[in-house]
């Protein structure tokens, strides 16, 4: 599957150079090449008639007068939850004609305080037709944890927690979850202010936990009776996975560099002894065996939240960013990244692929950091367009001065002294 992306991809740019091409020279000309009986697109569909790609744009606005929309997920109906992060309520979202219902069916009790912490992520369970199970991460008053409840008649109830004692803080406590492909469910965290914790492997900070529905360590984890699948991360709030079923994560940087990484199981993906790449940092020594990001972004650029897969790109939602990144991974595992909606609706949040393979994205403009518009927070569907973005369809062969950082001009940024964390300001504070 990821191959035929790949191809399709090529094929796409092949298309799009010969179309180029032709419209460098007259358009009446053609009548002069060798004659042939009939048309072409019967011979090779993949390389005639390919339609300008559709842009990525909004297409429509799901819901508004939200607080923090922070987990988001569909049940097999069609129909979403959603949490609020500091109103710790979950919502369903139900189709109503042309429009979204939006009604409340729990408010949690036991969320503790806490900057970023709160009622953060939710997953329904892949077999939910079966168990009605429904899991949420919030940030408790002792830790983060997960629970697990059911969700039958329009109510969430009956919840319980199956995994506690995750390190909680006032900044860095993850709160992602979602169910992988292996019907297994992963569990993001933060370091909770405490780096050194990401290194400590029987310490549940700093990694990404994969674990069965009764918050048990799952089969196969690298360590047996360890949820520890990954370990090294400074604080990941966007899981996603890929066509051919890999794990992408994206994670917040401290003062330079916000990481998209391609997760693999018992990888040590290096903080707090490297942010960005070993390349990046001045003192890589001794940084053997840990894995680069895939991409880095600086931390004005993205600040990366949710992520999501659709039609051969991964979206990830920035917050101080304030736009909706699409990267695309080439096929010597490069990426290339492009911003859209820079600036239009302020801090992203939560990216989540819909049924229909749209995207549903969130602002995140109440949580304390933003601006917010009348109307915020909004969920909003994105059309993710077909493929290529209209600002690299603008230009046949990319160039250096494309607006977004590749892997080889990532260079470090010199300016920059101590900034805050990057769950937080749009602009800068103290
Ligand atoms: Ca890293």
């Amino acid at each position: 599957m990821f191959t035929a992306h790949r191809l399709t991809g090529i094929a796409a740019s092949a298309a799009l150079a010969l179309t180029l091409s032709g419209c460098t020279g007259s358009p009446e000309t053609d009548p002069t090449t060798e004659p042939t009986p009939t048309p072409a697109e019967s011979e090779s569909p993949t390389e005639s008639a390919e339609p300008t790609p559709a842009p990525v744009e909004l297409t429509d606005t799901i819901a508004t007068d939200l607080a923090v929309p922070w987990g988001l997920a569909f049940l097999p109906d069609g129909s979403a939850l959603v949490t609020e992060r500091d109103r710790q309520r979950v919502l369903h979202l139900t189709p109503d004609g042309d429009q979204w219902d939006t009604r409340r069916v729990a408010t949690i009790d036991g969320v503790g305080d806490s900057q970023e912490g709160g009622l953060l992520g939710i997953a329904v369970s892949p077999t939910f037709a079966d168990d009605q199970q429904v899991f949420l991460y919030l940030t408790s008053r002792t830790d983060n944890r997960v629970l697990r409840g059911e969700f039958v008649r329009g109510r969430l109830r009956n919840l319980e927690p199956v995994l506690t004692s995750i390190p909680r803080a006032d900044y860095h406590d993850g709160g992602r979850i979602a169910f992988g492909p292996d019907g297994f469910l992963y569990v993001a965290t933060g370091d909770a202010g405490e780096p050194e914790l990401a290194q400590e492997t029987q310490s549940l900070a700093g990694k990404i936990l994969r674990i069965n529905t009764d918050g048990e360590p799952a089969p196969g984890n690298p360590t047996a009776d360890s949820p520890v699948w990954s370990l090294g991360h400074r604080n990941i709030q966007g899981l996603a996975w890929d066509d051919d079923d890999q794990l992408w994560a994206s994670e917040f940087g401290q003062d330079n560099f916000d990481e998209l990484n391609k997760i693999e199981s018992g990888g040590n993906y290096g903080w707090p002894l490297l942010e960005g790449r070993a390349a990046d940092n001045a003192t890589a020594e001794g940084s053997e065996g840990f894995v680069d990001p895939v991409a880095t972004w600086t931390t004005d650029e993205a600040s990366p939240s949710g992520l999501a897969w659709a039609d051969g790109s991964l979206w990830l939602g920035a917050l101080r960013g304030t736009r909706l990144w699409q990267v695309t991974i080439d096929p010597r595992g490069g990426a290339r990244t492009t911003p859209h909606f820079v600036g239009e609706y302020g801090r992203l949040r939560t990216v989540v692929t819909t049924p229909e393979g749209n995207l549903w994205v969130t602002t995140s403009n109440r949580d304390g950091r933003g601006d917010p518009a009348p109307d915020d927070d909004q969920i909003m569907q994105v059309a993710p367009g077909t493929g290529q973005s209209t600002s690299e369809d603008a230009s046949p062969t990319p160039t250096p001065e494309d607006a977004s950082p590749t892997p080889e001009d990532a260079s470090p940024t010199s300016g920059g002294g101590p900034t805050p964390d990057n769950d937080r300001p749009t602009g800068s504070t103290p």
